[in-house]
């Protein structure tokens, strides 16, 4: 039986955190696994038929994971047997050192709420099993050590699910009798059991093919109910260029005859890269012009290419216990960027990555939840499915490349996929290969996967005319951690360059400076000119830096950099100093941003998306983050005034850039995408000037666009308005897109994220809209998730959006303990804000750790963000 609330309801106050310096091979290995379902909605019966092997000398029992199941039988060599149920386990002792189990399990998919195991999702059954989903399917030692070839039978009614999936090959399929068919899949490769999937539906396909390297075609399919078919042309079209890709790049083939790819509803994450069965939040998938910014379109190739790269970078070499996670999703992730940074921009797409490090990244490793890339322990894995296992485990990997260069990189991946192909490792491992290809040590960079918290660098240049030679003196910090109160100096790669102030040309080549001491003194030789310092170019190293550069030193690399990272770098800094000055002192001379953006603006070779980014100021939160104590209300106040300053003083390049940037019939190249970035943002800037026509160019643009990119972005400058076109913009939106649960989820989230006075007052009313529900992760993080980040409303003096936010959490809880976890960060940034602020963000934390019937996810989570 599959008792939902009872897993939930496990008193969390006497769960043990588990710890990486307990892990302990498998007792028990798992060769073989037949599976055989009995699929319906209501009801679903599993039988799991297994070889168990003793592994080494013990007498240990057999230990299979369960989470709320409880077997209907279980059966040793084919005789009824005994076996003893733990809380979240159930034993039997076995004799022999090798025997055949048969356990049959009854699920009941359609209570499923949590989203992990077997669940229904708009009539499909589909699972999730990472991390530790499979527990819900089948007792079964559901750890990433175990590897598994399975074979996996589907029996169901043929009119309800005619489509059967899971991983592997198919290998059979017929009639079962009374309006039922059944299908049969074999996985030749051996897998941990988070990698097993299966799908059952009523779906239709967009079909395609790859031929790999070594001359094997592969047949494609990407499944979707009927009305979506014509929106998924842009995924399968990633999918192949991603597929070629990976063996340009890295070498790595496909390895299955299909691959198969299953847009759903209801998912917790983003997508999974369950072997040859890739399952997908439909937003990751569904894209046309209609519906799709090019923000979603990049994120839907990211993220089948992310998925797809996972099939080496995760499949065929897997993670010894989840303590590694970060191997293969710190590596992914850097693959997955390196891939997009190659079909457009490189330069904008490390904006964009910069900017979500720092907006997520940073702030978590600065908070109660910092956790170092490689874990020491944890409560519920699932919430260390984090910014810092991700995104930095990615910049971690991204040094790597930088310091070893790209042959050395690459001869390292070779060299790692070759010896762990079809076994489980570890981060340590990884590090060997690299090690053991280039030649390299990099005993003192392991510091990265172990020490937790963001870098701080002090570069402070100086410049000796008479002997021609520029010093820069470096320092390093790494600031404490929870349980990490000391650190050792890191090794951190920074590549160098100088300018010349007078000539604006390069002092010579760039260098890569590797600090690894807590403060070192480098030179610069035949040094003439003044030299502005241009560092830690292209986000070399995740750290936080510190300069001794003026705001015309800034303004100067704004214009002069090589690198358009760099220049883009030198833009928000000046912003940003400006920013914090204005917050601090209460006001600031605008004037070299204001210059800065001009010129920006007025140079005709730049890339359009790149001056889109370029002019536009640092978030509220990124400002707050650079102060001791926020006042959301200040920052905010001093960011619109710049905004606003900005936007009047410049009001005729604003109108060029808005009328150069014209409509034209949608294309989705680099160079569309361009003009479409650069318009909405001289959009936005043209109603930040009060120009009298504003509300009228962006409903019109509303009105006219042929692509969600530019109605969505007028519709936002709309609803962040006072004009009364916002009302008829938002109604005519709802009506166009009502039965389109992803348009509908930015109608709230646009909301959400709305910087009017009454942000609060709207999300309330939202959270009653019949169109909201916390039963669909994707539509609670729309309106409770972008309302957290909404730094102005969310933290509402008045202490409602606290309220408002942990009322949500504490339903959702109930139902996905999951998806509420991931939303407790903002709440946990207390300790950053004013006293009054700071007390209340307390009170509705300890409120939450107070409730009946916590899940340990959010024990965790809203626990570890009160100390
Ligand atoms: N491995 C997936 C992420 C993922 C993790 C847990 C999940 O459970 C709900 C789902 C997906 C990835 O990196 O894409
Ligand atoms: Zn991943």
């Amino acid at each position: 039986m599959l008792d939902i609330r009872s897993s939930i309801a496990t008193p969390a106050a006497k769960a043990q955190p588990i710890r990486r310096a307990d892990y302990r091979p498998p007792d028990w290995l798992v060769p073989e696994l037949a599976l055989d379902f009995e699929l319906g909605a209501g009801e679903t019966r599993v039988t799991g038929s297994l070889s168990a092997v003793r592994s080494g000398a013990h007498d240990r029992p057999l230990r299979l994971d369960r989470d709320g199941i409880v077997p209907d039988s279980v059966r040793i060599d084919g005789v009824e047997a005994d076996w003893s149920q733990l809380d979240d386990a159930i034993e039997v002792t076995l004799p022999g050192d090798a025997h055949s189990i048969e356990i049959a399990v009854t699920l009941h998919p359609d209570r499923n709420t949590q989203l992990m195991g077997l669940y229904a999702s708009g009539g499909l059954l589909c699972t999730q099993c990472e991390a530790q989903g499979f527990r819900r399917i089948l007792p079964f030692p559901d750890r990433p050590d175990v590897l598994t070839r399975y074979r996996v039978r589907m029996t169901a009614d043929s009119t309800r699910y005619p489509v059967l999936l899971a991983n592997g090959d198919p290998v059979g399929s017929g009639d079962a009798g009374d309006g039922r068919h059944w299908a049969e899949w074999d996985d030749p490769f051996p897998k941990p059991s988070y990698l097993f999937a299966l799908v059952a539906g009523d779906l239709v396909a967009n079909t395609g093919s790859f031929t790999t390297m070594s001359g094997r075609e592969v047949q494609l399919g990407i499944w979707v109910r009927e009305s979506d078919l014509a929106k998924t042309d842009h995924a399968l079209s990633a999918l192949k260029t991603a597929m070629a890709w990976d063996e340009k790049v890295y070498g790595r083939e496909y390895d299955l005859d299909v691959f198969n790819i299953v847009a759903v509803d209801d998912f917790n994450f983003g997508a999974m890269e369950n072997k040859g069965l890739n399952i997908f939040n439909s937003r990751y998938i569904l894209a046309d012009p209609d519906t799709a910014t090019d923000y979603d379109y990049d994120a839907v190739a990211a993220v089948v290419a992310h998925e797809y790269f996972h099939n080496w970078s995760g499949n065929r070499v897997t993670c010894r216990d989840w303590f590694q996670l970060s191997l293969k999703e710190g590596f992914t992730v850097f693959r997955d960027q390196q891939f997009s940074a190659d079909q457009g921009s490189p330069a904008v797409k490390r904006i964009e990555d910069v900017r979500g490090l720092r907006a997520a990244q940073f702030p978590e490793d600065a908070g109660p939840l910092a956790h170092p890339v490689r874990p020491d322990e944890y409560l519920e894995i699932s919430n260390f499915y984090t910014a810092t296992i991700y995104n930095k485990g990615a910049e971690v990997i991204r040094m790597m490349h930088t310091m070893l260069g790209e042959a050395a990189f690459r001869a390292g991946s070779d060299l790692y996929f070759d010896r762990h192909d079809g076994t489980a490792a570890t981060v340590e491992d990884f590090a060997c290969a690299m090690e053991d290809a280039s030649g390299a040590d990099l005993t003192q960079f392991r510091l990265w996967y172990s020490q937790a918290g963001t870098p701080r660098v002090s570069a402070q240049l100086s410049h000796a005319p008479g002997d021609g030679r520029a010093r820069i003196a470096l320092r390093q910090l790494v600031p404490p951690t929870p349980g990490q109160p000391d650190k050792a100096p890191m090794l951190l790669p920074l590549r160098i360059k100088l300018f010349g102030s007078e000539t604006g040309k390069p002092l010579g080549e760039e260098r890569l400076v590797l600090l690894g001491d807590t403060s070192a003194d480098i030179a610069f030789d035949g040094v003439a000119e003044t030299p502005v310092l241009s560092i830690n170019r292209g986000f070399s190293a995740p750290v936080i830096l510190d300069t001794n550069r003026t705001a015309a030193d800034l303004a100067f690399l704004s214009a002069h950099d090589d690198d358009p990272f760099a220049r883009y770098e030198a833009m928000q800094q000046l912003m940003l100093d400006t920013l914090v000055t204005a917050v601090t002192h209460g006001r600031a001379d605008h004037d070299a941003v204001i210059a800065a953006v001009a010129r920006t603006l007025a140079s005709p070779d730049l890339d359009k998306a790149f001056v889109g980014e370029a002019v536009l100021l640092p978030s509220e939160s990124f400002i707050g983050d650079q102060l001791s104590v926020v006042d959301p209300d200040a920052v905010f106040r001093a960011r619109e005034a710049l905004r606003r300053d900005l936007a009047t003083r410049l009001g005729e390049q604003w109108r060029d850039a808005y009328d150069g940037a014209a409509a034209n019939r949608f294309e989705y190249t680099p160079a569309a995408k361009g003009l479409r970035r650069l318009r909405n943002v001289a959009l936005g800037y043209l109603a930040a000037s009060g120009a009298p026509d504003a509300a009228d160019l962006a409903f019109a643009q509303f009105e006219g666009a042929d692509n969600m990119t530019d109605r969505h972005g007028a519709l936002a400058t709309l609803v962040n308005g006072t004009s009364d076109k916002r009302i008829a913009a938002l109604d005519i939106f709802y009506n166009r897109y009502r039965d389109n649960p992803l348009v509908l989820d930015k109608w709230f989230s646009v909301q959400a994220l709305s910087a009017r006075d009454d942000a609060v007052d709207q999300v309330e009313e939202l959270a009653k809209h019949r169109d909201f529900t916390l039963a669909n992760p994707n539509r609670a993080r729309a309106l409770v998730g972008m309302f957290s980040v909404n730094q102005r409303a969310f933290h509402h003096p008045s202490g409602r959006g606290y309220r408002f936010v942990a009322d949500q959490l504490l339903a959702l809880d109930k139902l996905n303990p999951q998806t509420a976890a991931k939303l407790v960060p903002p709440l946990g940034r207390w300790k950053r804000f004013d006293d009054d602020r700071a007390a209340m963000m307390r009170g509705e934390l300890e409120r939450i750790v107070a409730s009946a019937g916590l899940s340990k996810d959010m024990l965790e989570q809203a626990g570890k963000s009160l100390d």
